[in-house]
């Protein structure tokens, strides 16, 4: 096996893209696939601000690191969730590549700032842990963002987890997150530009990425995420690739070419809804307050601590 760009010894084949590459020639690839997501969606200009939500997996700190290899002006942000020996291992993680690379990492400890953590959330709300941890993920965020002053925050959805979702909602017809479904979210009505500059590269070369560079990421899954409905796409989805290579792509970058524009009025009618969170004036669909300040006063309320 060659590499394509050299002609020296391939260390990983890449069936969809028919080619095969060596370390230093996989490393211009993978930036020349993230360079062209940020060119053709427009997503960050030279001198922009972005702030990275790192988890402390090979998707999120891949993305730091070719942020920062690509020039850009990337800090990363870590949520403690408080999620046992998953968190406490992540965070560790996210920390040692920051300082690995001289680059600064926010905090921000749901626990030991607003009093509780997901597996206590969970308990209380009587609803799936993912339920609070997505709502408490969304608001720090883009919080964090706003208040930092960043332009834009980059998430690092790579092209199995954008496929896989695009088939969730597919398979339900939810219109909604369908007109939502895009990678680049423009800043409006008090919420951040967010983007997704991975979505040209697939879970394996993410990780691929972080072997080839040395990067120390957690390889196990939150233990919240065994069992769940993404997870069974993503298998659906792989078993098709592997007859097809080059499905996944299809699937996604078709939806975004030929279908999303179809769903977009529905998304905006959501967005024109929106008022300020009487609690925090953060954007809210609800009456009075936003759905992570009610959960911050119901956790409040039965008294949980950082109880789990
Ligand atoms: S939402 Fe759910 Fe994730 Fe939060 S509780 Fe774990 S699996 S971390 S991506
Ligand atoms: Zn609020």
């Amino acid at each position: 096996m060659k590499c394509r760009r050299c002609r020296g010894p391939a260390v990983i084949e890449l069936r969809r893209h028919n080619a095969a590459f060596c370390p230093p020639c996989y490393t211009v690839f993978a930036l020349g696939q993230v360079t062209k997501a940020i060119e053709d969606f427009e997503m960050i200009e030279p001198g922009d601000k972005v702030l990275v939500a790192v988890s402390g997996g090979k998707d999120s700190l891949a993305l730091w690191d070719m942020l920062l290899d690509l020039g850009y002006r990337a800090d990363g942000l870590y949520l403690g969730l408080g999620i046992g020996d998953y968190s406490d291992e992540s965070g560790r993680l996210a920390r040692a590549f920051a300082q690995r690379r001289g680059a600064t990492l926010v905090e921000i400890d749901i626990p030991g700032e607003y009093g509780f953590d997901i597996p206590g959330a969970a308990e209380v709300t009587r609803r799936v842990p993912c339920s609070a941890c997505g709502l408490s993920k969304r608001h720090l965020f883009n919080k964090a963002a706003i208040d930092g002053g960043y332009d834009v925050v980059a998430t690092g959805h790579n092209l199995d987890d954008e496929a896989a979702v695009l088939f969730g909602n597919v398979l339900r017809w939810s219109t909604e997150y369908l007109g939502r479904q895009l990678p680049v979210l423009p800043a409006a009505h008090g919420f951040p530009r967010k983007v997704k500059p991975l979505v040209r590269l697939s879970e394996r070369e993410t990780a691929a990425w972080c072997v080839l560079r040395g990067i120390d990421y957690i390889v196990e899954e939150c233990p919240n995420a065994v069992g769940n409905k993404h997870l069974g796409y993503k298998e659906a989805l792989n078993a098709i690739e592997d007859q097809s290579p080059g499905s996944k792509n299809a699937f996604y970058f078709g939806f975004l070419d030929k279908a999303s524009k179809h769903f977009t009025p529905e998304a905006v009618a959501e967005q024109e809804g929106l008022r300020p969170c009487t609690g925090c004036g953060a954007p809210t669909t609800d009456d009075e307050l936003c759905a992570f300040c009610k959960l911050v006063g119901r956790m409040a309320r039965a008294g949980s601590g950082a109880a789990s």
